[in-house]
């Protein structure tokens, strides 16, 4: 209805662009918000982006492969996209790329033939791609592990990081040539726009300074000036005269917490704000405390200490870690206490979760007979009769982010892989035998760096999960060093979890109490259920390859027991269905696999969050992470069971 209003009051509809009498940008007003000008005489709206036609108010998508197949090579196919568009292979019957053209095979019978998409359909993709049919029924095309590109043309991808050592005949994103071929940056930054990535350019802000001796290494700064005593120089030290080796930023203003009056933008000083670290104007403290509401870890329970030993984000004042349903939330929180759900999803905000909810969007209308289960819509209206009901086509759980690049399709709390928000957990707490880990993240939180050689650490996103597919590229980018890194999931405590962990090379762990520790190179996969939680007992459980009372189980080791080798990215590949006890892990080097855990039955952890694990490794890149949510019961779990 807004945007209808201004349309109306477009006053000068002149040429591309239009001014409109309103004085303000704001979402709806242009096709884009970045579109939107704000001028003396209005708001004026800019030409429609590449690819679209229309006034800049509202932009429609060009079908670009209307016309002279949209410039590709004769008897290929071009594919429309939203705002672009992709030349693709040569059709059935004709040989080629885009390159040298598509000649007709003759009576050679296409190699191609035949090739068909899940759903019947002819497979339009590369032949190093994987045709994916979509919950709409549509198409899309996903290059294979080891690949990269739009999926209609996928070149060779050395580090695994999603863009191709070369540049390919297609013009999305995903198509550019890596910035560094043997180095993974999924988000491919170059401060110096000098084209090689931050990753792998010895002085990345062209300073002359090298990165390791210089004090900024992404801000030019030939003095090196440092007014305070920590590592980061005055040009990129968010806090120049007090020392924050973190740089922690909480509201991302631009000053480090360690020298803002006002640490999570709330407007309220620190002082005087009850939770210094979340936003809450209100100030809300059921408990009265004197911790708000909005960061109280017993929000009913006075704990001004806040003290949480087993880091589950419950205060041990009112933790009782009994869990009935061992999906990580105590029966006391747990939206479903009986029924197994670490997503604690709960649409309509009832208090009753989805899983146990049978109205999840309370609109009057019983899920089983819901056609837009998540989303309210009493009038069940659905044009075009497919059962979908029109509020909820084409994005299911209306979050804004339709469900085909949707992480979570039917969760509308979780649209993206992001791990820029993460909670610390050290797993030796009293030992002195490291420092603690330290963790960068980078690419929209969907890359991490830890940098340091530390003691055994977690860096564990807050989002949990239900099934979950994992994936991940893992790299050492060091020839320093053979120690342990790896992935965790089904997080609920520091005593509890899930880690799929790699080491280069056999070693008995240097601290010989409270017992001898062994580690072989092999990935293994293991069940932490810890009695003691962190300290020197676990420290040493997780080095060791092997059983530990009360401590860790091991669930899986590669039968091939090699090590990671420096410098060589690998992909994960992980599915964990926590209502089944399902695991099953893939790991490839380059396209191939390399190795895999096969089916694993295990229910010690019924869900939890996900997250990465170093253990005295230094310089470790986990880049391009991928999660989504997938409760789909995977095909060789019923084989299993029909055994
Ligand atoms: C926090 O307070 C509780 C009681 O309110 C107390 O039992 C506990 O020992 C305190 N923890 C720390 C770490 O001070
Ligand atoms: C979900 O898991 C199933 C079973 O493993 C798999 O076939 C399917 O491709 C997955 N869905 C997505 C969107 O990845
Ligand atoms: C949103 C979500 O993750 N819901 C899950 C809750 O747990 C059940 C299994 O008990 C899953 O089937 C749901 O998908």
């Amino acid at each position: 209805a807004d945007l209808r209003k201004t349309i109306m009051e477009c006053v000068q509809c002149t040429g591309k662009t239009l001014v409109k009498k309103q004085s303000k940008c704001g979402p709806g007003v242009c096709f884009k918000l970045d579109m939107c000008i704000e001028t003396a005489e209005g708001v004026e709206c800019a030409p429609c982006p590449e690819g679209y036609t229309g006034d800049g108010i509202q932009c429609e998508d060009i079908d670009e492969c209307q016309v002279d197949n949209g410039g590709c090579t004769p008897n290929s196919y071009c594919h429309n996209t939203v705002g672009a568009f992709h030349c693709g292979i040569c059709k059935t019957g004709f040989r080629g790329d885009q390159n040298s053209g598509c000649r007709s095979t003759g009576l050679d019978p296409a190699p191609l033939t035949g090739r068909l998409c899940g759903n019947g359909q002819p497979n339009p993709c590369d032949v190093n791609a994987e045709c994916v049919v979509e919950r709409d029924g549509s198409i899309s095309c996903l290059c294979k592990v080891g690949w990269a590109g739009n999926g209609y043309v996928c070149g060779k991808d050395t580090d695994i990081d999603a863009y191709p050592d070369i540049k390919l005949q297609c013009r999305d994103g995903t198509c550019k040539k890596d910035n560094c071929m043997f180095v993974p940056n999924s988000g491919q930054e170059d401060a110096d726009r000098d084209g090689k990535g931050d990753a792998c350019d010895e002085d990345a802000d062209s300073d002359g300074i090298f990165n390791d001796q210089d004090n900024c290494w992404l801000v030019p700064n030939i003095d090196q000036k440092n007014s305070d005593k920590d590592l980061h120089g005055d040009a990129c030290d968010n806090c120049i005269d007090v020392e924050n080796q973190d740089q922690r930023d909480t509201d991302k203003d631009g000053l480090g917490d360690a020298c803002d009056d006002d640490i999570d933008g709330d407007g309220l000083k620190n002082i005087l704000d009850n939770c210094q670290r979340v936003p809450n104007p209100d100030q809300k403290d059921k408990d009265n405390d004197g911790v708000g509401d909005e960061c109280d870890s017993c929000p009913e329970v006075p704990n001004p200490n806040q003290s949480d030993v087993d880091d589950d984000l419950v205060g041990d004042t009112c933790d009782t870690n009994i869990d009935s349903d061992g999906d990580g939330h105590q029966n006391t929180k747990d939206n479903c206490p009986t029924i197994i759900n670490s997503s604690q999803q709960d649409t309509d905000k009832d208090g009753l979760g989805d899983e146990c909810d049978d109205d999840d969007d309370n609109d009057g209308i019983l899920d089983d007979q819901d056609n837009c289960r998540l989303v309210p819509n009493p009038d069940q209206k659905d044009e075009n009769n497919d059962g979908v009901g029109d509020a909820c086509t084409g994005d299911f759980d209306k979050d804004h982010v339709i469900d085909r690049i949707d992480t979570c399709p039917e969760n509308a709390e979780i649209t993206l892989t992001d791990f820029r928000a993460y909670q610390t957990v050290v797993l030796d707490p009293e030992g002195e035998a490291q420092i603690d880990p330290n963790w960068v993240v980078l690419n929209q939180g969907m890359e991490i760096v830890q940098t340091m050689n530390s003691d055994p650490g977690l860096a564990v996103g807050y989002t949990a999960f239900s099934g979950v597919d994992f994936e991940g590229t893992f790299h050492v980018n060091t020839v320093t060093d053979d120690d342990y890194a790896g992935f965790i999931f089904g997080y609920q405590d520091s005593s509890s979890f899930y880690v799929v962990m790699w080491k280069q090379t056999e070693q008995t762990y240097w601290q010989a109490m409270p017992f001898r520790a062994v580690a072989e190179p092999g990935i293994q996969l293991k069940a932490v259920k810890s009695k003691t939680g962190p300290g020197e007992s676990l420290r040493n459980s997780l080095w060791h390859t092997g059983d530990t009372n009360d401590q860790v189980r091991l669930l899986w080791k590669d039968p091939r027991n090699v090590g990671w080798k420096d410098k060589v990215s690998y992909r994960w590949n992980l599915k964990h269905r926590p209502q089944l006890g399902y695991i099953r892990v893939k790991f490839y080097e380059g396209t191939d696999l390399v190795a895999d855990s096969g089916v694993i039955i295990d229910t010690s952890m019924r869900g939890g969050r996900l997250g990465v694990f170093c253990f005295s490794q230094e310089n470790i890149i986990w880049s391009n992470l991928r999660y989504r949510c997938n409760d789909t019961i995977p095909e060789d779990y019923t084989e299993q069971a029909q055994q």
